[in-house]
């Protein structure tokens, strides 16, 4: 459908369902007859731009609506930079709904249509109101699921990433400047000098895109948490881990091997990262369909992880190399290709408190007890610094430092290959819950 911002757009701007306050907002380059309409003219024509006024909103019979606060916008003055009337009323779905085709019904002659979602942002940003960093940031500042994205996305909103971008590009175009001119004078001294600069400048540039890529990632971690997968033999204590990462009962544990057959997935928040953390079936050959069914789909969560703990019992963890080695697994030729993706791998070794181990990092490893709770605060530690967290902006929920120690040659890999993923995925906003969309 032509995105025209030639005729004024309407939507109930705040969520569904009963609330104190709702919100019905109007945006288009010309909107008096509307404002004129639902306020009657003569309040209309007392209404001043960016006041608060009460106000009565009206039928077609001049019936009162309900009644609250009117505020106007004048263009360029406002959040999508045309005229805005903001109507505030009673939050219950019926009366915005009556509201709101209340202003469409009012300004059908100048062509009024509902609004698409995010459309008034995108009327923001056509507007030159607010870049395209700060219109995607409006989004995930909507949809932040813990207080540290949610400060993210603020920063953002606030211009802070366009502003590095921008900053970015300025470097690029001093470099390039300097490369001409190294091209047109090419005295050996001056191109001497000239070298040296544009090699400094070109490495100094790596670096801002380092850094930029960084937060990049680190955004996008925060906005869509970060994909854990715990894979393994049957019995090593996958799901006692997640039980205990989620401080409750979520997968059934027992001695049998072979417990968990279905994929379970939970949300769990550690110092402001969510992990969306998949407890899988134990990996064996079996001759069970149900079982193998499970076991398909734990190579499939593996192939969608970001990082993969790869669980081993202590009382039987091979010396070195990956505890998934010695899983015998012949019923599936291709399961090694099939998980051998981008995900960060950590070994993690279970049961300590039976082994009689040392919590922690040891060696490229990290030592657990998911009964006792042993090694857990590293593991979440280790999981912060493949977020890339402990270089998070200074101003987020503390969330302890890492331990150090296990230290994988993956390390950032993690986020380097599932960031960028997510980036680009994030971009699409595919799938995206709009229930909220139209107000934005
Ligand atoms: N002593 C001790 N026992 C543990 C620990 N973690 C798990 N267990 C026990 O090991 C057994 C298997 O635990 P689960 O969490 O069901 O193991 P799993 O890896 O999910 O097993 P499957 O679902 O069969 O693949 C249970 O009896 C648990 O109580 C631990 O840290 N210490
Ligand atoms: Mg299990």
């Amino acid at each position: 459908m032509p995105h025209s911002d030639e005729v004024p757009i309407v939507a109930i701007a705040t969520a569904p369902g009963r609330a104190g306050i709702g919100v019905v907002r109007v945006s288009g380059p010309q909107i008096d007859p509307v404002v004129a309409a639902v306020l009657g003219p003569e309040l209309a024509a007392r209404l001043r731009p960016r006041h608060a006024t009460r106000a009565r909103f009206l039928d077609a019979h001049q019936r009162v609506i309900d009644d609250g606060i009117a505020i106007l916008y004048r263009a360029p003055h406002s959040y999508t930079g045309q005229d805005v009337l903001e109507l505030q009323g009673h939050g219950g779905p019926l009366v915005l709904r009556m509201l709101q085709a209340r202003c469409l019904e009012a300004g059908r002659a100048l062509g009024a249509r509902l609004a698409e979602p995010g459309e008034f942002t995108l009327r923001a940003f056509l507007n030159d109101r607010i870049d395209l960093a700060q219109a995607e940031a409006v989004a995930d500042l909507i949809d932040a699921s813990t207080e540290a994205a949610a400060r993210s996305a603020s920063r953002s909103l606030a211009g802070e990433f366009s502003a590095a971008l921008a900053q970015l590009a300025e470097q690029l175009t001093q470099a390039r400047a300097l490369i001409e001119a190294t091209l047109d004078f090419p005295e050996e001294d001056l191109e001497e000098l000239g070298a040296r600069d544009v090699r400094e400048q070109v490495a100094s540039l790596q670096r801002s895109v380092d850094e930029v890529m960084r937060r990049a990632r680190l955004g996008a971690v925060l906005r869509d948490g970060l994909r854990v997968a715990l894979v393994g033999a049957p019995n090593v204590g996958k799901s006692s881990l997640l039980n205990a990462l989620a401080g409750q009962d979520v997968a059934i544990v027992t001695a049998h091997p072979g417990t968990t057959r279905d994929r379970i997935e939970r949300s769990i928040d550690i110092g402001g990262l969510v992990l969306n953390v998949i407890d899988t079936a134990g990996l064996r050959a079996t001759a069970d369909e149900v079982e193998q069914l499970g076991i398909d789909r734990t190579l499939a969560a593996v192939g969608e992880a970001d990082i993969v703990l790869e669980l081993v019992d202590a009382t039987a963890a091979p010396e070195r190399g990956s505890p998934l080695d010695s899983i015998p697994l012949a019923s599936i030729p291709d399961w090694r290709q099939r998980i051998g993706g981008h995900a960060a791998r950590i070994v993690v070794i279970n049961k300590i408190d039976l082994s009689g181990e040392l919590p922690g990092p040891n060696a490229g490893r990290l030592y657990i007890s998911a009964k006792t709770g042993a090694g857990l605060d590293s593991l979440r530690a280790e999981l912060l610094h493949r977020a890339g967290w402990d270089h998070a902006p200074s101003d987020r929920p503390h969330a302890g430092s890492p331990s150090g120690g296990c230290r994988a040659p993956a390390a950032g890999g993690a986020t380097a290959g599932a960031g960028g993923r997510r980036v680009a995925a994030g971009r699409t906003r595919a799938g995206r819950d709009h229930r909220t969309g139209h107000g934005r």
